[in-house]
């Protein structure tokens, strides 16, 4: 066991130059108001349209400098000139990522949108997609973001078989209609809204329709999309193997699909998640996976809540990097079970708060982001000029 804390120096040139390279993209939804299905809290200097959005996911990208995109969810970021949003946000060092479509919200969607038996409907959904590969090509967005609320709530309320088939017509059409340069990701869930079936409910399904429509559409892994002891890391390792994990919706998972700060249910869990990236190279920004938080602050300050986020990231990141992977080979090879698990653990118990801090003077960052922020007085600044503001979202 290693008892000294290690410094940015202790790390290798490589794990150095990821640490200083890794980015975490960041939803605009995190920083309106949101809440529970009971109520909508609300919260004093909320941004009251998506130009404050990005004001503020620049903030956070200003103090912990690894937040330099931000995930748009249309309609709730619809504005009327998508070009000028991108310019504001190039500005201020952002650039836009994701788009999400949202065909969850509307009262045609009730009984599904990609998947429903009603023609028009369908139709209805597959137009959004397509007014949002638009939004991409006006806000240089590489990827259009799929989850979908469909699923029936009764056996025999519609058919199973029928509504894949649905789908995959959709995706197809969907799929079609992108730009070379664009891809498609498509998020699993496996249950809520819908509470009998949901139609894509795990990984293999989310991958059995990215294989079908070819090698620019990948699955979204949401760490809250799962039954409770699922081995998330398995899916990782899995689809990094295949080449189809396109990105991560990170937040925590007390109970359900509870969208609170990643890393605070299971740090645990988040440190083997990011070492089966780490063991495969995949951390590198050009390896395709996007790595980004899908999270709602209902109780605690949006923006600190952002910046908790994208330390604890940090954190897992930092202690996988430090996992000394020939060590753990080695016993691996000799079958010593005890001392491969002493290594992997070591990694996990060592604290990289120092490390991180001298990697962020070294970018010539505040040390402490969370406090620096805090110090700034931004959020005074906002409560004082934002009045009314409720930046739709989940309480839109
Ligand atoms: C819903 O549970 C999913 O996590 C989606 O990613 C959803 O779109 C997101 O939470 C906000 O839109
Ligand atoms: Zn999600
Ligand atoms: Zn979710």
């Amino acid at each position: 066991m290693s008892a000294t804390t290690p410094s940015l120096s202790d790390l290798s040139a490589e794990a150095r130059s990821l640490l200083q390279t890794q980015t975490i993209e960041l939803p605009s939804w995190a920083f309106g108001n949101s809440g529970t299905r009971f109520r909508v809290f609300t919260t004093a200097g909320v941004p009251r349209d998506p130009y404050e959005k990005i004001d503020d996911v620049a903030q956070v990208n200003k103090y912990t400098g690894v937040t330099p995109r931000v995930s748009l969810h249309i309609p709730w970021d619809k504005v009327d000139d998508y070009e000028a949003l991108r310019a504001h946000a190039e500005d201020q060092g952002v650039t836009i990522g994701t788009i999400n479509s949202n065909v969850f919200q509307d009262e045609d969607y009730k009984l599904g949108s990609l998947t429903n038996p009603d023609e028009r409907i369908r139709r209805k959904a597959i137009d959004h997609h397509l007014e949002c590969i638009d939004i991409m090509r006006a806000t240089g967005s590489p990827a259009l973001k799929i989850w979908l609320a469909d699923g029936t709530n009764y056996p025999g309320q519609d058919s199973i078989r029928a509504r894949q088939d649905r789908l995959a017509d959709s995706l197809a059409e969907i799929y079609a209609a992108l730009d070379d340069d664009q891809q498609l990701v498509l998020e699993y869930k496996f249950f809520e809204p819908a509470f009998y079936h949901t139609d894509v409910p795990d990984w293999g399904t989310s991958l059995v329709h990215c294989l079908a429509l070819g090698e620019r559409a990948k699955v979204v892994l949401d760490t809250g999309h799962h039954a409770p002891g699922t081995n998330i890391e398995f899916i990782v390792a899995q689809l990094l193997r295949l080449g189809r994990l396109g990105a991560f919706d990170f937040n925590s998972r007390f109970y359900a699909d509870d969208d609170l700060i990643v890393g605070a249910a299971d740090p645990y869990q988040l440190f083997r998640i990011m070492n089966e990236i780490v063991a495969v190279g995949a951390l590198a920004p050009d390896s395709g996976v996007n790595f980004m938080l899908d999270q709602c602050h209902n109780l605690e300050e949006k923006i600190p809540g952002e910046i908790r986020s994208a330390t604890n990231v940090q954190e897992a990141t930092a202690k996988a990097l430090l996992v000394d992977r020939e060590a753990l080979a080695q016993a691996q090879r000799a079958g010593d079970v005890l001392a491969a698990n002493d290594i992997f653990v070591d990694a996990f118990s060592t604290d990289v708060r120092p490390l991180l801090a001298e990697l962020r003077e070294s970018q010539g960052l505040a040390p402490d982001p969370m406090r620096a922020f805090l110090d700034s007085g931004y959020l005074d600044k906002i409560r004082a000029e934002r009045v009314g503001g409720n930046a739709a979202g989940w309480g839109a």
